[in-house]
């Protein structure tokens, strides 16, 4: 038996490896593998050739020049210096996740859509989610609408619902799409700030964009900060149709509902959450996957026919208005399950295709402007990313059922139609042919007009439901959306801006317009903007709309941070863990050494996080399981009393062993009486504070903390 040399080390000259017959292995599809060492298999170029040093290159003498036969090293570099491909011109940083979709019910009744049809039925998607404004390598929890792209590989072609977590839009024409992200990413010429809109182009386009209004309370709202991506809803936004087998249309609106309940972070803590942890909605999703928490979205449908659409209070095709739920109830009809990573986030994750006009037959479009121009862009957008048009080769796009068309070469073309014939009709009855029963077939809706460039008079109330939004959010959210307001437009140079925005507040709720030109120092108040139609004050508020009003009201899915000291007491510790995972929630250590503590039964524990790398920011509720002893060490550091100082201001549950009191007395928390401050030693203490964490948050003692310096007056 012949001997295998063991490959070179960076430092040794070059040797070779000897290849035997019996260090080749027959992989899964017969073909031949070489193994170098044990298990290791042999480093190969592109072409399959075996390297043998990959560790220098190849050059005339030890210190000569390389020379041109050194083909591994050109093939190595060219491949390298072409792994960029462009990056999403909108929505560039995301992160994705394959799971399926299951059907409750049949939707014969509706749709013919194959994936609606059989109860039970699992049909497998991928979700991207994404920010919109920020470059691939921006912050996770930067104020941003989050895309929500699903993709349903359904056995009669795939569907892409291309949403976000807001259930409206900015413009209602496609042909503003362009400046719309022009104003709102980087300023050209400074090409900062990164993912924000607290900026002047930003603010001076929607100022004089009246239509965007609606969509300025929402993205002014908690729904720009979400906790996880899991906390969100996910919206289609626009209105669609299903077409079921007679050839019949309802409208819908798409809903996805996260079975965790709805969740965001106060904007202090997402400014700190970017510095200390910029992957925190990935790597939350990462976690929650890997270790066996799937999150669940469920599918709710509007769905309504034309009578309903006639009769409503806004025109149903245009996307910066909502139907509240409580004025046609969302039934819901299936559920979306994530439970597998991708296992290369850029062959996944970065090619995926979402492209608006992926329909499968039963699911159709309406006359929706923007929807109609984004059928327009998507293919184009791929196109370029993507490098070629057979982008739907990659495994990620291509669909799960059978297909068959004569569409041949191209850019790195991975299938193409076998044999002589690639056209039809031929005389050869080759090939697939088209077919009128099971094939796609448009609604035949009647359609006549004058062409023109035109907006109809039906869109042209801005302001009513941006009022209902805002009526419709608790007094805690109404505050975040005045400081949120305040925030971004203090970063505006213009005062003319600052200014217009007022003017439109003031067509919203005179009470926040107030506010905001008290923060920024508008005197005198400005007029009202002009608007095309006097703002409706009879919309009732819709509880839906708020945050609050949809959270869980339980732990699951959520973490506890808990800071120990050697000395912590072992029973109060494995108590409270118990508990939490009871409720499904997930315990993370911080300790003054990621080492670890001894327990007061001597044991070591480990803990995941070192102080200064583990900020209360990171964790929904935590608790102060520290000792007497331990404490000491830990009052002065100043990353143990922002720990609790943070924890308290974004208006988190603190448990505590009396012996954290210098602790919290550090944290100028020492005479804070608050339902949130729970002494935890005892099974009622113990208890009481997990039950109280299915709460979340406690929002009524933000007025008393006042974040940052933007904090509107309590009212
Ligand atoms: Fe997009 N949008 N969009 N968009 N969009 C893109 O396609 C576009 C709009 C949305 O995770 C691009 O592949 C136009 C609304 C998501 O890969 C591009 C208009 C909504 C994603 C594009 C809109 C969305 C995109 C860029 C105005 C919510 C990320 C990269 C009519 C309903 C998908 C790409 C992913 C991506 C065009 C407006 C959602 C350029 C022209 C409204 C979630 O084609």
């Amino acid at each position: 038996m012949a001997k295998k040399t063991a490959p070179t080390s960076s430092a040794q000259k070059a040797t070779s490896v000897t290849i035997h017959d019996q260090q080749m292995q027959r992989g899964p599809g017969g073909e031949l593998h070489q193994f170098a060492e044990g298990d290791t298999p042999v480093l190969t170029t592109a072409q399959g050739g075996p390297v043998a040093d990959d560790q220098n290159s190849l050059r005339v003498g030890a210190r000569g020049p390389l020379v041109v036969d050194d083909f591994h090293f050109r093939e190595k570099m060219f491949h390298f210096d072409h792994e960029r491909i462009p990056e999403r011109v909108v929505h560039a940083r995301g992160y994705g996740a394959h799971g399926y979709f299951e059907t409750y019910e049949s939707l014969a009744q509706y749709t013919r859509a194959d994936l609606f049809q059989r109860p039970g039925e699992k049909t497998p998607a991928f979700v991207r989610f994404s920010t919109v404004a920020g470059n691939k390598g921006s912050a996770d929890l930067a104020r941003d609408v989050r895309g929500f792209a699903v993709k349903i590989y359904t056995q009669e072609g795939n569907w892409d619902l291309v949403g976000n977590n807001i259930p409206v839009f900015f413009i209602q024409d496609a042909i503003k799409f362009p400046d719309l992200i022009h104003a709102a990413k980087q300023e050209p010429d400074r090409a900062f700030p990164q993912a924000q809109t607290a900026h002047d182009n930003f603010w001076d386009f929607i100022s004089l964009t009246p239509e965007s209004m609606n969509m300025v309370m929402w993205i002014m709202s908690d729904r720009t900060i979400p906790r996880s991506l899991r906390f969100m809803e996910g919206f289609g936004v626009h209105t669609f149709r299903l077409i079921n087998a007679k050839d019949e249309s309802t409208f819908v609106k798409f809903h996805w509902k996260p079975k965790l309940g709805l969740q965001s972070v106060a904007w202090n803590e997402a400014v700190k959450i970017n510095g200390a942890d910029p992957d925190f909605h990935r790597r939350d999703l990462w976690n929650a996957i890997q270790s066996g928490n799937f999150p669940e979205w469920e599918l709710q449908l509007q769905l309504f026919d034309q009578e309903f659409a006639d009769s409503f209070d806004f025109d149903v095709l245009d996307p910066t208005k909502i139907i509240p739920e409580e004025v046609l109830k969302p039934v819901p009809v299936g559920r979306l399950v994530l439970d597998r990573m991708p296992d290369n986030f850029f062959t996944e994750t970065e090619q995926v295709a979402f492209m608006t006009q992926n329909v499968p037959p039963g699911i159709d479009f309406s006359n929706d402007p923007l929807l109609q121009g984004r059928n327009f862009s998507y293919l184009d957008t791929q196109l370029k990313r993507l490098g070629g048009p057979n982008f739907t080769h990659l495994p990620i796009n291509a669909p799960k059922c059978p297909m068959h068309n004569f569409q041949q070469d191209g850019h790195m073309a991975m299938r193409n139609p076998v044999g002589r014939t690639n056209y039809q009709p031929n005389s050869h009855g080759e090939g697939p042919r088209e077919s009128p029963t099971r094939g796609y077939r448009h609604f035949p809706a009647e359609e006549q007009g004058t062409k023109a460039r035109l907006r109809p008079e039906s869109f042209a109330d801005h302001y009513s439901q941006a009022r209902q939004f805002y009526i419709s959010q608790t007094g805690a959210e109404q505050r975040h959306i005045a400081s949120a307001l305040t925030f971004e437009l203090s970063k505006v140079e213009m005062p003319v801006i600052r200014e217009r925005m007022v003017s439109h507040l003031l067509n919203i709720d005179e009470t926040l317009a107030a506010t905001v030109a008290q923060k920024l120092g508008i005197k005198p108040m400005p007029k009202p903007a002009d608007a095309a139609m006097p703002t409706r004050q009879d919309l009732d508020p819709s509880p839906a709309l708020s945050i609050a009003g949809r959270g869980p009201k339980r732990f699951e899915g959520r973490k506890l941070g808990i800071l120990v000291t050697d000395g912590v007491d072992a029973k109060l510790l494995k108590g409270l863990t118990d508990a939490i995972l009871k409720e499904k929630g997930v315990v993370e250590l911080i300790a003054p050494k990621v080492g670890g503590v001894e327990a007061s039964d001597g044991k070591l524990i480990e803990a995941q996080h070192m102080i200064d790398g583990g900020p209360s920011v990171l964790f929904d509720a935590v608790a102060l399981l520290t000792s007497t002893a331990g404490i000491e060490d830990l009052v002065d550091e100043a990353a143990a009393r922002d720990f609790v100082a943070d924890a308290f201001q974004h208006c988190k549950f603190i448990g505590y062993d009396p012996s954290a009191t210098p602790l919290l007395a550090k944290a100028g928390l020492a005479d804070a009486l608050d339902e949130g401050l729970i002494e935890l030693p005892g099974e009622a203490g113990l208890s009481a504070f997990v039950a109280e964490l299915g709460k979340l948050r406690i929002w009524g003692r933000e007025p008393s903390v006042k974040l940052g310096k933007a904090s509107p007056p309590v009212n």
